[in-house]
């Protein structure tokens, strides 16, 4: 890639230096990173299981949805009879309530049948090492020759910028520092209701490393499309970064599905930015590394 190597010596602008750093400060920083290094979570369930309702497997459910008719003794029976279309057997309506002129919810009790074989169920996860804050500056500033360029959005319409922020801010994230704040990287947040087309610009203006894209709307999977909308433009388009890393997520994400759609990682609820910046630091390094002069 074409880019001119920046000096070492702009690591850490802007930031004290860690032998000033407060050993509070820092403990308390990495502490939610920390919690997320544990050893991997061995599974501790396996064989197939039922829905738990009173005791163990008796299949006992509770569900909500809403009829698009109006709160009465019809709405109630067409209720039981979707309880009954769903396998959900000995079903009773637990509470009935207008929600408009024309529409009813209705929470119902039953019980279903159904099992799940947990030995069937396989999840792709990011197995990449969790990484603290320092551990994280001090391994790309030592393997790599510049700073990792960062592009963040939250694209389409919509608006919701907080969970990008969350990733990016400087401040943090649940006492998590924000990739702002890494000396290793040029952390570059657009924002929220970004149009994909003006982010692929930005992406091959700065001849970015890493872009990072939020969805926060998720109707009628609409953070899937707008995130395939990107892939997309990116593929029409020439002198994009042949080594891009690209991430997506938001509250309705997960790995999987990322990587399902083409991005190579996915993140979902209750990210801390410490994960990403891990993530990003394991697939840098064997990404560009060996791009040193
Ligand atoms: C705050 C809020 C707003 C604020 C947003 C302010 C702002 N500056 O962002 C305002 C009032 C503007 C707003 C507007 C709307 N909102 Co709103 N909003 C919320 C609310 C209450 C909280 C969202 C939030 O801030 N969460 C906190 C952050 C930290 O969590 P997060 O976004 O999940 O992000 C985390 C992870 O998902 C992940 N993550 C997210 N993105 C990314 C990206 C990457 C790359 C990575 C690695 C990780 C990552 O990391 C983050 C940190 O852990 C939610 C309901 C809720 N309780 O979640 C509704 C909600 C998201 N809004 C909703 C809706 C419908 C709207 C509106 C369409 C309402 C309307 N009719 O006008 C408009 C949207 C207009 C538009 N053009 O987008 C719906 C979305 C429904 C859906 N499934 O699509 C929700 C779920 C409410 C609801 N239950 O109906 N909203």
């Amino acid at each position: 890639m074409a880019r001119p190597n920046k000096k070492k010596s702009s690591r850490g602008r802007g930031r004290r230096p860690q032998s000033t750093q407060n050993q509070a400060e820092r403990s308390s920083q990495n502490s939610q990173v920390a919690a997320a290094k544990e050893a991997p979570v061995k599974r501790k369930f396996a064989g197939k299981i039922r829905l738990y309702g009173d005791v163990e497997n008796d299949g006992v459910v509770q569900i909500s949805f809403t009829l698009p008719m109006p709160a009465c003794d019809e709405a109630r029976v067409a209720a039981l009879q979707f309880a009954e279309k769903m396998n959900i057997q000995k079903a009773s309506v637990l509470h009935m309530e207008a929600i408009d002129d024309d529409f009813s919810f209705f929470v119902v009790y039953g019980q279903c049948e159904a099992e799940v074989d947990l030995e069937q169920i396989e999840v792709p996860k990011l197995d990449h090492p969790q990484y603290g804050f320092h551990e994280i500056n001090d391994m790309l500033g030592q393997k790599l020759d510049r700073k990792l360029v960062v592009l963040g959005a939250c694209i389409g319409t919509d608006a919701h910028t907080v969970g990008i922020d969350a990733i990016f801010n400087m401040k943090g994230y649940l006492g998590d520092y924000g990739l702002e704040r890494y000396s290793c990287f040029e952390a570059i947040n657009l924002r929220a209701q970004v149009d994909v087309k003006d982010l692929a610009d930005k992406i091959i203006e700065k001849q970015a490393d890493v872009v990072l894209v939020s969805r926060v709307v998720t109707q009628r999977d609409s953070h899937i499309e707008e995130f395939k909308k990107l892939l997309a433009e990116l593929s029409s388009r020439e002198n994009v970064p042949a080594k891009l890393i690209k991430i997506c997520g938001g509250p309705r994400m997960t790995h999987k599905e990322a990587i399902d759609i083409g991005y190579d990682a996915g993140f979902g609820p209750g990210t801390l930015p410490g994960q990403v910046a891990s993530y990003i630091a394991t697939e840098a390094l064997q990404r560009f590394a060996d791009q040193q002069d």
